[in-house]
């Protein structure tokens, strides 16, 4: 075969026991094209320059040099174990010295890959330190037939392959199997031989050693016969002594991983800004994002898999709970922020496991669906009015898990899926489902995400299982005949994903996985990608570092930034005792506006309320989002109501909303956002 060759790698790694290491010598070999001539950017002060390789190579795991052929192969071999390196190197002399690179992007185009499930596969992009390959020279087997790459004992049989000769990776890409040039963001590596050429020694890109054997992808070298698909590094420079935007401003930034102790695969922003959250395994949780610290508050029974959403006066309300797998209890519990700990009210009918509550405009809560004691499917919806459970035995129905539920601008409850029927309960009397429009996309949008972004108007991004989609579908209930329609897709099919609507008014994408069966670690994702609801595109965000699939969980912050977190504590899968905090662009793109002076505790429906803010001028956008209630990749809180606003003297008057069917009573998040979509740091009120 073309890569490695799997019988013959074996007698060959045997053979090699001694330290092993990449070649290199002279580069002997011409470039084949000159580099393509920079040219002029359109953009003032800045300047693009297509560059060619200067040589370019890939080391597999044995003494054959790969400089003459025609592609670049990256291969996992044997299972989780790197064979194959691409190694490259380019002549930056065009780019005058001293000069700041405000960007570097390395284009490889795809002509190969596996044929097993994977979608994707993992490619870093590193750049070279201490050894100075001679690629026409350079194997997987010696350095220079003398001095060796350090060794180590990364790879199979102690094959280092160069491995600790790298850097941290700068760039990670998940490269899915359609053909045609991908990219990698190599600013930081061509930066730095910039700043100092005499370690410009090349760059590395590595296989996936997350992969079982012979996953692998295969590009255009600069040998291939068609010029037009061989590789070339884009760079577009500013004047020198020029401050590059920071990528932030653009992609995000993540945190780093910080400890948890409990998996949070339940998260709920609570009215006092703080974070509850439980797991299967351990004790509730309330957590302070401003200083960090973790609380317990266990419970009166076990909430793993239960219901939730808030009720009027700002407690959370917690339907069903956990006996065994699929076993539900009928507890109903109560958690109250203001003295950070539970009531308990008297149970429902039935017990529920994976049940999905709703507040209704009238701030009593539907909860639907989940499995009872024995585990059979609860038909029968129940509604709590403050004091006990009444059943609406006249809409029985057997729903998915956690049915994807939202308030309609009519009063009625609109069931968005995970089925592709979607469906309308009437909670009036003793109740009545009846039949809604059909989403585009086939099968079950199972453990996608869904969130009501503006007023009746709802996106469905992501889920299935065999293979998950990419796909995202928006319905308008304010229609007089709703219908979904497809918005733009996602750049990674996902399930398990989380998502949650900013500030703006925006839609952030986080986690899951594309890999198809239930809990697919080899597809998980890594990049967050955000929706522009006036666009209908989606646009790849900075990676965070943990696998985040089955339950994980997000949430945002009155801060602006959104926690994520959670994943394992089922399917056997790794428990992630962590969170991540993500920063969206918009926290690096200028000066927040300010809201000072205090904002009410609660608010009325219509009141008209007066914001403090230096900033009135400058605020183009007040939203009013609904505090998160997640679990199992759906906010069953959430949503975003736009609010009408005027500046004042001081301030800007904001007029809350005057519809409960709009925004079911309970705690929201008050954001202003100025006109470069900046926003303020939230202020949390209760609607009543
Ligand atoms: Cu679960």
């Amino acid at each position: 075969m073309r890569r490695v060759n799997l019988a013959g790698f074996t007698l060959l790694a045997l053979g090699l026991a001694t330290g092993l290491v990449v070649v290199s010598c002279q580069d002997q070999r011409s470039v084949t094209e000159a580099p393509r001539a920079p040219r002029a950017d359109a953009i003032a002060g800045s300047a693009t320059a297509v560059i060619s390789p200067s040589g370019d190579t890939y080391l597999n795991i044995n003494a054959v040099n790969a400089a003459g052929e025609p592609t670049l192969n990256l291969y996992t071999w044997p299972d989780n174990k790197i064979a194959n390196a691409v190694v490259m190197k380019f002549d930056l002399a065009s780019i005058p010295a001293g000069s700041t690179i405000s960007s570097a992007t390395l284009n490889l185009n795809l002509v190969e890959s596996d044929g097993m499930a994977e979608p994707t596969y993992t490619v870093t992009a590193h750049r070279i330190v201490n050894k100075n390959p001679d690629l026409a020279r350079a194997t997987g087997y010696t350095y220079d037939g003398v001095n060796s790459w350090t060794p180590n004992t990364c790879c199979a049989n102690n094959i280092p392959l160069a491995q600790a000769d790298i850097s941290a990776p700068v760039d990670t890409k998940a490269i899915d199997k359609t053909p045609g040039f991908k990219q990698w963001n190599v600013t930081a590596i061509v930066q730095g031989w910039v700043n100092d050429p005499s370690r410009n020694f090349g760059l590395l890109l590595n296989s996936d050693p997350s992969k079982l054997r012979d996953r692998y992808r295969s590009f255009s070298s600069n040998e291939d016969p068609v010029a037009s698909h061989r590789p070339y590094l884009t760079v577009v420079t500013g004047p020198p002594g020029t401050a590059p935007p920071p990528p932030e401003a653009r992609l995000g930034q993540w945190s780093s991983v910080i400890p948890a102790p409990i998996v949070q695969l339940h998260v709920h922003l609570l009215r006092d800004g703080r974070v509850l959250s439980w797991g299967r395994n351990g004790d509730p949780q309330v957590w302070d994002p401003s200083t960090g610290t973790f609380t317990a508050v266990p419970s009166p029974s076990w909430l793993f898999c239960a219901g939730h959403d808030f009720l009027p006066d700002g407690r959370l309300l917690v339907a069903g709970g956990h006996i065994t797998d699929g076993l539900g209890l009928p507890n109903t519990n109560l958690f109250d922020p203001s003295t950070g700990s539970w009531q308990t009210g008297p149970p429902m009918a039935y017990g529920r496991w994976y049940p999905t509550n709703t507040t209704l405009p009238n701030g009593d809560v539907l909860t639907v669906a989940g499995t009872d004691q024995n585990g059979a499917v609860v038909t029968i919806p129940e509604i709590w009015n403050g004091t006990s459970w009444r059943q609406l035995t006249t809409a029985s129905l057997s729903l998915e898990y956690y049915p994807r539920d939202f308030v309609a601008p009519d009063g009625r409850v609109f069931d968005a899926g995970e089925e592709q029927p979607s469906r309308w309960l009437d909670v009036t009397g003793t109740g009545r489902w009846t039949d809604g429009p059909s989403r585009n996309e086939p099968g079950w949008r199972s453990y996608g995400s869904a969130v009501m972004y503006e007023p009746g108007k709802i996106l469905y991004a992501g889920g299935g299982e065999d293979p998950p989609t990419n796909t995202a579908e928006v319905i308008d209930l304010n229609d007089a005949s709703p219908a979904w329609r497809y918005t733009g897709s996602m750049a990674y099919a996902r399930r398990h994903m989380n998502a949650t609507i900013l500030p703006t008014g925006d839609v952030l994408v986080t986690g899951g996985t594309s890999a198809p069966g239930f809990n697919n670690f080899a597809g998980a994702v890594h990049v967050a990608e955000l929706w522009n609801p006036t666009t209908g595109t989606w646009t790849t965000l900075a990676s965070n570092q943990v696998n985040r699939l089955y339950h994980s969980t997000s949430l945002l912050l009155p801060d602006g930034r959104v926690l994520h977190t959670g994943s394992g504590d089922g399917a056997s899968a790794p428990r992630e005792l962590s969170y991540e905090l993500y920063s969206p662009p918009y926290l690096f793109q200028g000066a927040r506006p300010g809201i000072t002076g205090a904002t009410p505790a609660t608010v009325a429906y219509g009141q008209t309320l007066v914001v403090e803010t230096p900033d009135a001028a400058s605020i183009a956008k007040v939203t009013f989002i609904r505090t998160g209630s997640v679990t199992h990749a759906f906010d069953q809180a959430g949503r975003l109501v736009p609010l009408a606003f005027s500046p004042v003297s001081g301030g800007v008057s904001v007029t809350l909303p005057g519809s409960h069917t709009t925004a079911p009573p309970g705690p929201y998040v008050l954001f202003l956002v100025n006109g470069n979509g900046v926003p303020s740091i939230g202020r949390i009120m209760v609607l009543q």
